[in-house]
């Protein structure tokens, strides 16, 4: 397994529609991993496959605390099969995105329909904290940010931030 590098909005790759996957076979079950060992490394508790500069149609997700056992999910071609009428605004972050958050308005559960690692088709019914995160993930590969949930002007000094952050980090010290 590897940890790759995430990347950080503003960034063209992010804003990108991915592909679905015709099967999970080894290198998307590699990918996958890779995937998780990133997320794990970083505290996260979803990646997209775009983050990782890959435009594949692959999520990763473990929502469990510290102090529980992992239960990492893996998701190729996710596609919600149906969404509660409850929404609730929740607080999100992204990795993409680091140190800035915002609310979201999202249906509290959803049913979702996937291809796991193995390559059987399932299903799953999320609510809570793991329909958000899975919800937000699949934004990813639709090339759509929690950023583009929220007024253009929040939007935009969030983006402008990152733009100055990325600078500084590469200003050359004299
Ligand atoms: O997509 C990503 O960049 C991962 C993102 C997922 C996510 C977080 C919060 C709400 C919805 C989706 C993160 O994991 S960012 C890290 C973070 O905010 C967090 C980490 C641990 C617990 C709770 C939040
Ligand atoms: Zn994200």
């Amino acid at each position: 397994m590897a940890t790759l590098p995430i990347i950080i909005a503003p960034d063209p790759r992010l804003k990108v529609k991915a592909k679905a996957v015709e099967r999970v076979d080894g290198e998307v079950r590699q990918l996958m991993d890779d995937m998780l060992e990133t997320m794990y490394a970083s505290n996260g508790i979803g990646l997209a496959a775009p983050q990782v500069g890959v435009a594949k149609r692959v999520i990763v997700v473990d929502v469990a605390r510290e102090n529980e056992k992992p239960r990492p999910l893996r998701l190729a071609n996710p596609e919600i099969v149906w969404a509660s009428d409850d929404i609730q605004p929740r607080n999100e972050g992204c990795l993409s995105l680091p140190e800035h958050y915002a609310e979201v308005e999202r249906p509290v559960a959803v049913r979702v329909r996937y291809i796991d690692h193995e390559n059987e088709i399932r299903e799953i019914e999320a609510e809570g904290v793991l329909a958000q995160c899975i919800q937000h993930e699949m934004d990813h590969l639709e090339g759509v940010l929690f950023v583009d949930h929220i007024s253009a002007l929040k939007r935009n000094i969030i983006l402008r931030k990152l733009v100055k952050s990325r600078k500084l980090a590469q200003e050359v010290p004299a």
